[in-house]
């Protein structure tokens, strides 16, 4: 089957329990992180589509798994963002469970892209999921985000940090320097998920 056409992903639907999803087919790959760190903004950047993910400047808004489809066999899946979100605990629990039962128990999901804000780079959350998909075999690719906020020499020295982090991981993992506003990166980005996609 051919590579994926990213700019062809369109909007399939928006689910708050994993009932609603479709069926457990294909491939899927979700993008993750916490609320900000400009997920919405790569799907967005992936996919040329400004309108796909809706770039939220309030934090904490994308509380459903939301799901785009590539083609017949393979899909994005924006996750809920974590952190930060102004809602009442219940709430987050209760999101937080349906994104636990999600990565848990998708069996078409492939892999994991989890977007960092690439001046706080992983915080806690973000080294819970790093530690808890590689205990459970998951790969992941991590996107240091925004990385034209930084001058080049700070970018670096962040991007060998979070290396030297990472290697100390199962080598599921992975790990480049992204920017959603300039678009640096996406053909790399492209290319690790193609890989992922290859049926
Ligand atoms: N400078 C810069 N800003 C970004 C980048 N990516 C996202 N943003 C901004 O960060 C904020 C949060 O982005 P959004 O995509 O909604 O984050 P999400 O909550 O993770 O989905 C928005 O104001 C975006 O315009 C980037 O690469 N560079
Ligand atoms: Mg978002």
């Amino acid at each position: 089957m051919a590579n994926p056409q990213y700019q062809k992903a369109t909007f399939l639907l928006s689910a708050s329990q994993l009932s609603q999803l479709p069926a457990d087919m294909g491939i899927e790959i979700a993008f993750v992180g916490r609320s900000n760190a400009g997920k919405s903004s790569v799907l967005n950047q992936l996919t040329q589509n400004k309108k796909l993910a809706r770039v939220s400047k309030t934090p904490g808004r994308t509380q459903h798994i939301n799901i785009f489809v590539l083609d017949a066999k393979r899909r994005l899946v924006d996750l809920p963002g974590y952190g930060y979100a102004k809602v009442s605990a219940e709430v987050k629990a209760a999101w937080q469970k349906t994104l636990e039962q999600y990565l848990r128990e998708r069996k078409c999901l492939k892999g994991l892209i989890l977007v960092m804000d690439i001046r706080h780079p992983l915080t806690e959350f973000d080294r819970h999921m790093l530690e808890w998909a590689t205990d459970s075999g998951l790969t992941v690719h991590v996107l240091l985000n925004k990385s034209d906020k930084l001058k080049f020499g700070a970018m670096k020295k962040t991007e060998l940090e979070v290396n030297a982090y990472i290697r100390e991981l199962p080598n599921t993992v992975t790990c480049q320097v992204f920017s959603a506003l300039k678009g640096d990166g996406t053909q790399a980005l492209r290319e690790l998920l193609d890989a992922w996609y290859k049926l």
